[in-house]
């Protein structure tokens, strides 16, 4: 029986987590807080999170739905990556499990407490790629990194990742949100480094 190994004898010495950072990326042990204002101050008991006209949750309810523990890499647009981040949160495809939108190939807009806006193709957000996320490191996430709720898409720049966030509207077209309307690439794909109209 020949066994066929085409490293041996040339084992190169790995590059540690080279094959997880994005191209123009550094490493990072902390967690930057980057945030375009000040924090909001969600009020719980009044406090939904929206699916269209369609649905809604309050905070109770929320937390009852079923959840997930996503330990994922994310990539900022101001060049740091974070490696196995974790977190408990609601995937979005629970989210719009039955509705019409779920396997449509149009756009949503996640809005936010204090104003806040990102696009994202609703491809982005299905797929088991995508959760509305409120603990971080087995604890509830804190205000500054979006608690009580944050967006969590960590496959695209984390600009993507609203913070603070109340609901999902839907579109035909693809609408800029707060950053992508002031120049940053609409889709924002780390790996092809999409930073900006254009790349
Ligand atoms: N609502 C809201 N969400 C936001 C932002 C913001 O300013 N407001 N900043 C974005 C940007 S540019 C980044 S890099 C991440 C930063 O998340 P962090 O502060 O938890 O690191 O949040 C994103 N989500
Ligand atoms: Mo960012």
């Amino acid at each position: 029986m020949a066994i066929i190994n085409r490293g041996f004898g040339r084992r190169r010495p790995e590059r540690p987590d080279g094959h997880r950072l994005p191209p123009g990326q550094y490493l990072t042990h902390d967690f930057p807080v980057l945030s375009a204002g000040p924090t909001p101050h969600a009020d719980l008991p009044t406090w939904t999170f929206a699916v269209g006209d369609e649905r809604s949750w309050t905070w109770e309810e929320f937390l009852a739905l079923p959840a997930e523990e996503p330990t994922v890499d994310i990539h900022c647009v101001t060049s740091w990556s974070k490696l196995d981040t974790s977190w408990k949160g609601v995937s979005v495809d629970t989210l719009l499990a039955g509705l019409e939108v779920e396997q449509s190939d149009g756009f949503a807009t996640a809005y936010c407490d204090g104003g806040y806006t990102t696009n994202l193709a609703l491809a982005d957000l299905t797929g088991g790629k995508a959760w509305v996320a409120y603990e971080y490191d087995g604890e509830p996430l804190p205000p500054e990194h979006g608690g009580p709720a944050r967006l969590l898409v960590p496959h695209l720049y984390f600009w993507k990742s609203a913070k603070w966030v109340r609901g999902l509207r839907f579109h035909e077209e693809d609408e800029p949100g707060f950053w992508e309307g002031l120049g940053y690439h609409d889709r924002g794909d780390p790996w092809r480094e999409q930073r900006y109209q254009g790349d």
